[in-house]
């Protein structure tokens, strides 16, 4: 792909996802196709979420003295704050903040919620918009000022050990997720300087886009018991004692819509997983003059048969010719064609075209077309699912020589070295290299890279968005 970042602006545009022209920096529009997308991916993650998870919704504005509680983490997003400073023409006595993530409004009202042990744990999530007031350059979908599909998720525990269990079924929850979107991930231990503000470790969810740079998709914190004692979360235990709980929280925001049409698309436009495809087959009654009723009765026939096996299914019978039709189908992602013309019917045939291969192939109308087209969706999952793996698996380079990192990583790969684990010498290779440390994936001996101690962890180093 020439310019990733046009081509990427552009397919928001023209498979009309979004309109970015909205007078406001970082914030965009969600037009019907962009939204029927959003609302599949929800529904899996909601899916996944409420087996275990109940869903709340807290107001969107926090009190600056609740917000200010927590030094580290109110430190953390210091910069990105939006303020709400007055109401009409009155000024507020103190000032309120719209949520930059939830936090501050969640466990003010945990304190309230938790007294005994027989109340905990507690697991909420909810999905809002956020804002952040974010400097670095905005890109839709990517890097937004107001996070339109902010999910949430905050857990409340009585031991340590708890907590620890529940950051690994969050990153579980998501590896399930990003499978069933076909999205590749790496996950990573993030360093130290690079965690959630207040948290006392962070995993993140990193993927590829195709100019090489790193997008993180979603992140799963343990946040200890510091929050707890912050906000005097505290709780009665079995023996009697008052104890501080302990707390996760995890979130998905925008970003793994950005990436599930940023990793699929081509450059004819998207190519949508058929697990989140509004529209999974599109038949397409190809009609001359004569002829046409009895095609176009066999294609809604087709459709109907094909809806009661819960396929999402719709027939282009526009009064425009084939070749727009086509256009169409290939721009807006759908993952199967079926072409049926006065011919086929005569041949009791239809043909089948993929979007992933543009491969096509002829079905008899005798046959037990949905489980031939069941089985075509599954090999489409399939094949996204690879090629997606195999770009980010080919992009992975071991690499033991610091000066070396830089162009390796520019030409588009993820660099794999060793690290003694030390916080200062990996902040000098970042700045170094330019680059940033996404985090450790997993234990190694040898040589850091960098001071030639002795190496603890391997660790991934990238371009980042
Ligand atoms: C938390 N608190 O907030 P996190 N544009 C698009 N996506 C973004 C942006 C942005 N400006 N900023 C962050 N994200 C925790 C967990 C409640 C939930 C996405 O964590 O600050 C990133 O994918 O890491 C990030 O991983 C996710 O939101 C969660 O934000």
């Amino acid at each position: 792909m020439e310019d990733f970042s046009q081509w990427f602006h552009n397919i928001l545009e023209e498979a009309e996802i979004m309109d970015s022209r909205y007078p406001i920096k970082g914030m965009s529009v969600w037009l019907p196709k962009g939204f029927k997308i959003r609302k599949h991916i929800l529904r899996e993650l909601e899916r996944l979420m409420d087996k275990d998870h109940d869903e709340v919704l807290f107001p969107l504005l926090i009190s600056e003295t609740e917000l200010a509680k927590e030094g580290i983490h109110v430190k953390g997003f210091e910069e990105e704050v939006y303020w709400v400073t007055h109401g009409g023409n009155k000024e507020f006595n103190e000032k309120l903040a719209i949520r930059p993530t939830s936090e501050t409004a969640i466990y003010p009202m945990f304190a309230l919620w938790v007294r005994s042990h027989i109340d905990l744990p507690i697991k909420v999530y909810q999905t809002v918009n956020t804002m952040r007031y974010e400097t670095k350059h905005t890109r839709p979908l990517i890097r937004v000022r107001e996070i339109t599909t902010f999910t949430e998720s905050h857990t409340i525990h009585e031991t340590y050990d708890e907590a620890i269990e529940q950051v690994k079924e969050g990153i579980a929850i998501y590896k399930q997720l990003f499978d069933s979107l076909a999205i590749p991930y790496l996950i990573h231990d993030r360093p130290s300087w690079d965690k959630f503000p207040g948290a006392d470790y962070t995993f993140a969810f990193d993927t590829l886009m195709k100019d090489g740079k790193t997008l993180q998709i979603g992140t799963v914190h343990n946040l200890g018991d510091t929050f707890a004692k912050t906000f005097d979360i505290t709780y009665e235990a079995a023996d009697g004692n008052h104890k501080y709980p302990y707390q996760t929280c995890y979130g998905l925001s925008d970003r793994v819509i950005a990436s599930l049409i940023a990793i699929h698309g081509d450059e004819k436009g998207l190519v949508l997983p058929p697990s989140i495809a509004s529209t999974q087959v599109t038949i397409i009654p190809i009609i001359f003059k004569d002829g046409g009723e009895e095609v176009l009765s066999k294609a809604n026939e087709i459709k109907d048969i094909l809806e009661e096996s819960g396929f999402r299914v719709n027939v282009d019978n526009r009064n425009i010719r084939p070749g727009k039709k086509y256009y169409a189908w290939e721009l807006n992602g759908i993952p199967l064609r079926i072409d049926l013309g006065p011919r086929d019917l005569e041949n009791n045939k239809m043909v089948i075209i993929r979007r992933d291969t543009f491969t096509k192939e002829e079905c008899s109308l005798s046959e037990d077309i949905v489980s031939i087209l069941n089985s075509y969706l599954s090999k489409i999952n399939l094949n996204l699912k690879e090629k997606a793996w195999n770009f980010i698996k080919t992009r992975m380079i071991e690499i033991d020589d610091l000066d070396k990192i830089e162009k390796i990583v520019l030409d588009g790969n993820i660099g794999l070295i060793k690290w003694c684990g030390e916080d200062d010498c990996g902040k000098e290779i970042e700045e170094k290299t330019n680059l940033d440390i996404l985090g450790k994936r997993h234990e190694t001996n040898g040589v850091c890279i960098n001071c030639k101690k002795e190496a603890k962890y391997l660790i991934s180093i990238a371009k980042t968005y």
